[in-house]
């Protein structure tokens, strides 16, 4: 999807937060850090319309951006990162609280994409994610999508066995993991290709 339009929605901290209208959504999680907010704004086609961070836990609240294109628009949903050590128990609860606030029915979720560090195999933390994920979607729910971020870090020896072990621990094909840049500008069109799975229809 090529973006003309995008805008910033709304920021929500729970339901009463969340878009009513019935657009197709695309969610976005993974560790603090990891890449999130930059990869939102590289979709969108802006430079930073979501807000990105020298330092780990910049995106607090569920963010909802609408993307318009010319066979439509959708949604795409930056969650709040996870597994920074800066945070109290309290806010890991709330942190729980408003995740599971949004996967539980959330009609508008079509898929979610959990982004992995490429130049390190999956947390326990990301593996928990998953695991949690994969629970939520239920028979019919929405799709997963993992996506190996910062790829530009790599050599090119390091690429292809990144790839390997991010999709190894998933239990996915190779083909399952879409490789990404949002510094050298790599792999937007292929996960839009990823997105638009879910969303056509
Ligand atoms: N080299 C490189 N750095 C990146 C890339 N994407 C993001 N970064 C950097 O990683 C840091 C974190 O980026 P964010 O996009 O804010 O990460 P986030 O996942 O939204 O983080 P939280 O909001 O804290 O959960 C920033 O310093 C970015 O500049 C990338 O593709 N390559
Ligand atoms: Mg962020």
């Amino acid at each position: 999807m090529i973006v003309n339009n995008a805008r910033l929605l709304s920021v929500a901290v729970n339901a009463s937060g969340f878009p009513a209208e019935d657009l197709p959504e695309i969610a976005f999680t993974g560790r603090s850090n990891v890449g999130k907010s930059s990869l939102v704004n590289f979709m969108l086609y802006r430079k930073s319309i979501a807000r990105v961070g020298k330092s780990p836990g910049k995106t607090r609240t569920i963010n909802f951006y609408e993307a318009e294109g010319a066979e439509g628009a959708v949604r795409l949903v930056d969650l709040p990162g996870y597994g920074f050590a800066a945070v109290s128990k309290s806010e890991t609860r709330n942190w729980g609280k408003m995740i599971e606030g949004y996967l539980k029915n959330r009609r508008q979720l079509r898929a979610i994409a959990l982004l992995i560090d490429s130049r390190r195999p999956p947390t326990e933390l990301d593996m928990t994610m998953y695991e949690w994920l994969n629970f939520y979607k239920g028979k019919e729910g929405f799709g997963i999508i993992a996506v190996a971020t910062k790829f530009d870090k790599l050599n090119a020896a390091e690429k292809p066995s990144s790839v390997k072990a991010i999709a190894g621990a998933l239990a996915l094909p190779e083909s399952g993991v879409i490789p990404f840049s949002s510094q050298a500008r790599t792999g937007r069109a292929e996960l839009w290709a990823a997105i638009e799975n879910f969303t056509a229809r």
